[in-house]
C-alpha cells in the first residue's frame, strides 16, 4: 500500500526470525521504516557521537543472530522500535513517541564495551550499547521498550528524573516496556514481569529487575517508606512496579508463559488483579492526564484513581482493585 516500502526479514539475537520493514533507495536496502513515521537505525561502528551510518546493504535480510555480525543488533533495535511503536498505536492510540507521527531513530554499537542503553531527549534518539562481554548487547524488546518509553514520559507527565518522581519515571519504563513485550507475542521472547532477563546484565543469567517482588534484585524496594525517595530511581521504582504486578495479576504464586512469580503484601492483604490491559490502560491514562513532574507517590495513587474513575467508573471493581493494589504496596 506504501510505495517504495518494503518487507525485509530480521534475524535477531533476542527475537528469532521476524519482519522488518525497510525502503528500497536505488539497488540497496535501507533500515528505514516509512510506515512508521521513518525511523531510522544507524551503525555506531563504536563511535560515541553523531548518527554514524545508516544501515544499508543488497540484500533484505538483516543480520544472522549472531553478535558477529554488525547488522544483527540493528535487527533487534529496529524490531524493538517497530513493535513499541506499534503497541503505542494499537494499545492507547498514541502516534509515536510525540503523538505527531514522527519516528524517532536509533544508533547501535554504541561505544566499546558499552553496559547500557539510552534514550536522549535531545536528539530524540535510542542507543545501544554492545555489552561487555560478560553480557550481552543491550538490544532485548523490554529494555527497548522501556529506553522508548522514556521519551513517551518526558513527553506527558514530564516526571522530574530523582526522588519519588524518578521511581515513577524508571516504573513507566518498566511497566510499558514490560507492556511491549508482552504486545509483540514473539515466541521466542515470550512477555513476562521481568526486565533484562534477555542480556545476562549480572553475568549469571539473572533478571535485572522483578516486578513481582522487585526486591529479588538486592536492592529495589518492594514497598514506599519515607526514604524511598532517597533510592536509587532504578530502586525507588520497585513500588510502582509491584503495584503494576498486584494491579494485572494478582497477590500470591502463579505461573505465566512458563515463569513462576510469588507476589507479596505489605499489609498481608489479598489482592486479586484486573489483568494487564486493563492496568496498562490505567497507567497511561495516569501518566498522560494526571501526572506531573512533581507527582510523588501518594499523588500517583490519586492519579491512577482519577483514571480508573474515567475509564471505569468510581466504586467499579477496576477502580477499587487500584486502592487496593496501593494499599499493598503502604501508599495510602
Ligand atoms: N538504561 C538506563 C535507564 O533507562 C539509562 C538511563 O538513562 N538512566 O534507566
Ligand atoms: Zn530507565
Ligand atoms: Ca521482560
Amino acid at each position: 500500500q506504501y510505495q517504495g516500502i518494503e518487507t525485509g526479514v530480521g534475524k535477531t539475537h533476542y527475537s528469532g526470525q521476524v519482519n522488518l520493514t525497510s525502503s528500497q533507495s536505488g539497488s540497496s536496502y535501507t533500515l528505514t521504516d516509512a510506515s512508521r513515521g521513518g525511523h531510522k537505525t544507524y551503525n555506531l561502528n563504536h563511535g560515541t557521537n553523531g548518527t554514524g551510518t545508516l544501515f544499508s546493504q543488497s540484500s533484505d535480510t538483516w543480520g544472522d543472530g549472531t553478535n558477529g555480525n554488525a547488522a544483527t543488533a540493528a535487527a533487534d533495535a529496529a524490531y524493538g522500535a517497530q513493535e513499541t511503536w506499534d503497541f503505542y498505536k494499537d494499545t492507547f492510540g498514541r502516534n509515536g513517541i510525540k503523538n505527531n507521527g514522527v519516528g524517532a531513530y536509533s544508533r547501535v554499537h554504541y561505544g566499546k564495551a558499552y553496559v547500557n542503553a539510552f534514550w536522549d531527549d535531545g536528539c530524540f534518539c535510542m542507543t545501544y550499547g554492545d555489552g561487555s562481554g560478560d553480557n550481552d548487547p543491550l538490544t532485548a524488546l523490554d529494555v527497548a521498550g522501556h529506553e522508548m518509553s522514556h521519551g513517551v514520559t518526558s513527553n506527558t507527565a514530564g516526571l522530574e528524573y530523582t526522588g519519588e518522581s524518578g521511581g515513577l519515571n524508571e516504573a513507566t519504563s518498566d511497566i510499558m516496556g514490560t507492556g511491549v513485550e508482552f504486545y509483540a507475542k514473539n515466541t521466542t521472547d515470550v512477555g513476562d514481569y521481568l526486565i533484562g532477563e534477555k542480556i545476562n546484565i549480572n553475568g549469571d543469567g539473572t533478571p535485572l529487575r522483578y516486578m513481582d517482588k522487585p526486591s529479588k534484585d538486592g536492592g529495589s524496594a518492594d514497598a514506599w517508606s519515607s526514604s524511598v525517595g532517597g533510592l536509587d530511581v532504578h530502586y525507588s521504582s520497585g513500588v510502582a512496579n509491584h503495584f503494576f504486578y498486584l494491579l494485572s495479576e494478582g497477590s500470591g504464586k502463579k505461573t505465566i508463559n512458563g515463569v513462576d512469580y510469588d507476589s507479596p503484601t505489605s499489609d498481608g492483604s489479598t489482592v486479586t488483579g484486573i489483568g494487564r490491559d486493563k492496568a496498562l490502560q490505567i497507567w497511561y491514562k495516569a501518566l498522560t492526564t494526571y501526572m506531573t513532574s512533581s507527582t510523588d507517590y501518594k499523588a500517583a495513587r490519586t492519579a491512577t484513581l482519577n483514571a480508573a474513575k474515567d475509564l471505569y467508573g468510581s466504586g467499579s471493581t477496576e477502580y477499587n482493585a487500584v486502592g487496593k493494589a496501593w494499599s499493598a504496596v503502604n501508599v495510602a
